[in-house]
């Protein structure tokens, strides 16, 4: 048996503040390999719990990155929504992750080194075993492609790391339950375009983040024509002019990170963009980035506001996708047992 060789799964944390790092480094992508792969997108909430979450905001998160797919254009019938804790194979499948991956790969995860910060004894086992957990949301589809923002590629790698133990440690046995090669595929990450690492608008060597304190650093899907065209007036930038090449752009983080955004909204190369906007002031630049952002985003969280208020018609997206992504893992974990010698049904 041969697994499929245009899978994609993809997830989101509902922990607030979407921000137009995730719409053009993760959803927008999302929207464009509809065409081509079969795709699964799952609002990732046991991994939101990896830090502390009130259960009333995070329900109302899992619905509004519900709303921002949708509004976005992912299509909810024809590719599979729904959020991960209604699928039990994820958890399922990260405890047996958990006695695949080893220690020393985990403690080289940058992410977790980043938010435990200097409290590491007080972050809790799950933020360190996060990246097993996101290994299992993969493989359990047996995924092939991943599209994730640049800040995931480390743990796309451990992913692969995990995918290839396995088939190792239990090669024998995956022959002789039927499978010719290796049990999980090695899944490709997909990190490509302007955007895949969009920065924070008060510092341009920060990523755009959910947690960042301060709302001026990030544009989010929530935020009305006023605020979006506030926020990118004030964003940082320096005294020159834009350059009219992209060796210009060099050292000056914030700059080149208002080019790109302005890029990937516009689906326009960045050379294209500076030999246009290039020798001119800031302040002309920022008003046509504001207009642009205002004219794509605007629709975006109209849609959003409209689905938000009928959380009935959400739920029942993401309980059929759930019910449809459960069809897919349910055999895959049954072969993991198999393969394992764990006795089922
Ligand atoms: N700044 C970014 N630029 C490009 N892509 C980004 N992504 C996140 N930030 C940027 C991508 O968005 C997808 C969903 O991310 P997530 O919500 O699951 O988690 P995250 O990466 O932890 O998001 P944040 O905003 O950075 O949250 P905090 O502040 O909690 O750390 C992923 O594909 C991610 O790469």
């Amino acid at each position: 048996m041969t697994y499929p060789q245009n899978r994609v799964f993809s997830g989101v944390q509902p922990t607030g503040n979407l921000h137009l790092g995730n719409y053009l480094g993760a959803i927008t992508r999302f929207v464009d390999l509809q065409q081509d792969f079969e795709c699964i997108y799952c609002v990732v909430d046991l991994h939101a719990i990896t830090t502390w979450q009130d259960p009333e905001v995070l329900a109302a998160n899992t619905r509004e990155v519900t709303a921002a797919f949708i509004a976005s254009g992912i299509d909810p019938e024809k590719h599979i929504i729904f959020n991960q804790s209604r699928v039990t194979a994820h958890a399922e499948l990260a405890w047996i992750f958990n006695c695949v991956a080893r220690m020393g790969w985990l403690n080289r995860m940058t992410q977790f080194k980043e938010k435990a910060g200097k409290h590491r004894e007080n972050a809790s086992v799950g933020l360190f075993s996060y990246p097993n957990l996101m290994a299992a949301d993969i493989l359990v589809y047996r995924a092939t492609h991943v599209p994730v923002g640049e800040d995931q590629k480390q743990h796309l790698e451990l992913t692969r790391d995990i995918a290839q133990k396995f088939n190792s440690d239990y090669a024998g046995s995956i022959q002789k339950n039927g499978f010719e090669e290796g049990y999980f595929p090695l899944p490709e990450p997909l990190i490509q375009g302007a955007a895949t690492r969009i920065m924070s608008l008060r510092d341009g060597s920060a990523k755009m983040s959910k947690s960042d304190p301060s709302d001026y650093s990030r544009i989010n899907l929530t935020d009305d024509a006023d605020t979006i065209a506030l926020k990118v007036r004030k964003a940082r930038t320096d005294p020159e002019p834009l350059p009219s090449e992209m060796d210009g752009l060099e050292g000056r983080g914030e700059a080149e990170n208002l080019v790109r955004i302005f890029a990937a909204l516009a689906d326009r190369q960045l050379d294209d963009v500076l030999a246009e906007y290039g020798g001119g002031q800031f302040s002309g630049f920022k008003q046509a980035l504001a207009d642009l952002a205002v004219t794509k985003l605007g629709p975006i969280n109209d849609e959003m506001k409209r689905l938000c208020a009928d959380p009935g018609h959400i739920d029942k997206i993401l309980s059929n996708g759930a019910a449809r992504a459960t069809e897919i893992a349910a055999p895959i974990m049954t072969d993991v047992k198999s393969i394992m010698g764990l006795l089922h049904d």
